[in-house]
């Protein structure tokens, strides 16, 4: 690997930016800053959260109706790009690779039309908006075989649904491992403020890449063992904002893929003594990534959707799936200075050929098309495939932990099926898919009774549902729920003791929490969204694999209340038009 630090270092690109990213301006110098739409696009109102704050009003309930559509068009194609030398296909959103923004305010409704142009050969999709709650439209959180079927090839859809949290995620297709080819990008929503910054940079993606087409990894993953099936396929590099250098050299013998030395690292601007907001985004298939920028600590203010109060390090750790927003002032050098920002996959828990991201920062009067000569921090990887100690990370606006109506232990495991297949499940069952009938269309029309495949967790009107999740495997998880965040009250090794909660006055919340191998952790969310909502681990492998349940709430009020728009019945018979013609070769779990 020494090659890729030390020798050819990209800083001056050997491709091109439409050779590694297409149309993408990520990473690049001329990347916005945010707010985007202040300058292009302005508010009738300045801030419409107005006087709403981020320790004093309820984010879940207080959300502003600001009236404003941010409308988006996305087309959905194949394509092929480089994004560290090595050239390979993809599945790309209007030609970009990481995917192009959604910007929103607080309180506003966002709108995305899909086109389905994916060709050569033709796949379903669909988009996920990880992390909102989608509580006035549960229809359009964008999970194939749970709230709609597929969009099929040459088929267009519009997603509409309201900005109901602030602060930092990410869109990607809900399709098989779809997004792990690509088919991602980043929402950014702007609300009330917990800190004071300058400059706005917007996302940072950290991703593990594979070389292998996400297809053909996911056939690899579900193969009977005996015939050469590999769950646990390892990642060819480490990318930071869609870009990393490769050692070409170490590509496989017979491999005839076109592979470029030093294809070019992404590249930031501090301005000096400003203080920086970076967005971070674990936006990769499995790597725990371990983020740090030399000589600079990190302030770190939110996790996932939930604003925290501030507190300095050196290293965060991000679990697939999970966001967190830092502040970074540029006071650690003259204003001709450079530093490496880092992102490291922890190797404990993750199987990766090359795990060590760069990018480089540059303060204002630094010379960019030269290399950074800081040193790393040299804090060592704890190895046990957590997030940070939940005692450090208290919500800026306080919910307690009430006692739930209900307690749910679920059990992760695998099995080896009948035929020699890996698989993972949750609660003793591995999921799989039906394209053709969503669960949530089923409940409208009062049908609750499923195949034991679809792991349909049926809470009926409980008002808090406590769900203890115990892993005694050896790998650890990004654990994920739809429709809701998580209240996190415990984390830690071996099982759950039954009573022991962190912060039991005001728990740490976020969307996905990370349980450690061999390991537990216990969740709770109050049942105020009635829904079908995933509840899975982000591993894109894993959730291939199975490792999936839908959580069914209040079924009652889905038949009475909803209103599900005939557009969602309509991406069913469009489905079944296509599946009519072409065999939909569904060799995972679907999701
Ligand atoms: C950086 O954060 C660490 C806590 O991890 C703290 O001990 C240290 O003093 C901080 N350094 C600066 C320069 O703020
Ligand atoms: C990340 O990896 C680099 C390269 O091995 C190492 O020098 C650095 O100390 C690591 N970062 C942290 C925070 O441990
Ligand atoms: C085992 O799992 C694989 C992958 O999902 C599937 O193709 C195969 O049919 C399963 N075998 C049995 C006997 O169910
Ligand atoms: C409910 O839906 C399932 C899955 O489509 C189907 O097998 C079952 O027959 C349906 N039940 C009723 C009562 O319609
Ligand atoms: C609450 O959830 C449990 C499952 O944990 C379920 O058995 C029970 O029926 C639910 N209670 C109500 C009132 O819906
Ligand atoms: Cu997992």
């Amino acid at each position: 690997m020494g090659n890729v630090v030390t020798t050819v270092l990209g800083i001056v690109a050997a491709l091109t930016q439409q050779q590694t990213n297409g149309n993408s301006l990520w990473g690049t110098l001329l990347a916005p800053t945010f707010p985007l739409f202040l300058t292009n696009n302005p508010l009738p109102n300045g801030f419409p959260w107005g006087l709403l704050t981020a320790a004093g009003s309820n984010p879940y309930t207080q959300a502003p109706n600001t009236g404003v559509i941010r409308s988006y068009d996305f087309t959905i194609s194949r394509g092929s790009i480089a994004p560290d030398g090595y050239q390979k296909d993809v599945i790309l959103i209007n030609d970009q690779y990481p995917g192009p923004v959604i910007e929103a305010n607080w309180g506003d409704v966002i709108q995305v039309t899909v086109h389905n142009q994916i060709t050569g050969p033709e796949e379903g999709t669909s988009l996920h908006w990880h992390g909102l709650l989608q509580k006035e439209t549960p229809w359009y959180d964008g999970v194939p075989a749970v709230q709609q079927c597929p969009i099929a090839p040459g088929k267009s859809f519009t997603y509409q649904f309201r900005a109901s949290l602030y602060g930092t995620t990410w869109y990607h297709s809900h399709y098989s491992a779809q997004y792990s080819g690509g088919l991602l990008g980043p929402l950014i929503i702007h609300g009330p403020s917990n800190a004071n910054y300058d400059i706005d940079l917007g996302p940072v993606f950290l991703s593990d890449w594979y070389h292998t087409e996400y297809f053909q990894l996911v056939e690899e993953i579900m193969k009977p063992l005996a015939s050469g099936g590999n769950p646990r396929p390892a990642s060819d590099n480490n990318l930071i904002n869609g870009k990393m250098n490769f050692d070409c050299s170490t590509v496989a013998a017979g491999d005839t893929t076109h592979c470029t030395d030093g294809a070019g690292l992404s590249k930031f601007k501090f301005t000096n003594g400003k203080t920086h907001r970076l967005r971070l985004i674990n936006a990769g298939s499995e790597g725990i990534q371990r983020f740090s920028i030399d000589g600079h600590n990190l302030t770190i203010i939110a996790n996932d959707f939930i604003p925290i109060k501030p507190y300095a390090t050196e290293v965060v750790t991000l679990g697939v799936g999970q966001r967190t927003d830092v502040l970074v002032t540029a006071d650690a050098g003259p204003s001709t200075s450079a530093w490496w920002m880092r992102s490291n996959i922890s190797t404990a828990c993750t199987n990766a050929n090359q795990p060590y991201a760069l990018a480089a920062i540059y303060y204002d009067k630094a010379d960019t098309t030269k290399a950074p000569t800081s040193v790393a921090w040299n804090v060592p990887d704890p190895g046990n495939c957590a997030n940070d100690d939940l005692s450090l990370t208290v919500p800026y606006y306080s919910i307690a932990a009430t006692n739930p109506s209900t307690t749910k232990t679920m059990v992760i495991d695998y099995v080896i099926n009948a035929t020699g297949s890996f698989l993972w499940r949750l609660d003793g069952t591995s999921f799989r898919a039906n394209y053709n009938n969503p669960v949530l269309l089923l409940a409208e029309q009062g049908n609750l009774t499923y195949p034991d495949e679809w792991n349909v967790k049926n809470f009926g009107t409980n008002t808090t549902v406590r769900v203890v999740v115990n892993n005694p495997s050896p790998a650890s998880h990004p654990m994920h729920l739809h429709g809701h965040y998580m209240q996190i009250l415990h984390e830690g090794d071996g099982n759950w003791d039954g009573s022991s909660i962190v912060n039991a006055n005001n728990p740490q919340r976020r969307d996905t929490q990370l349980v450690r191998a061999n390991g537990h952790f216990v969740m709770q969310y109050s049942l105020d969204n009635p829904g079908v909502w995933p509840f899975h681990c982000h591993t894109a492998w894993h959730v291939s694999a199975g490792l999936y349940a839908n959580l069914l709430e209040r079924p009652a009020d889905i038949e009475k209340d909803l209103s599900i728009p005939l557009v969602m019945q309509q991406t069913c018979t469009d489905w079944k038009a296509y599946t009519n013609k072409d065999v939909v070769d569904q060799i995972d779990s679907g999701v």
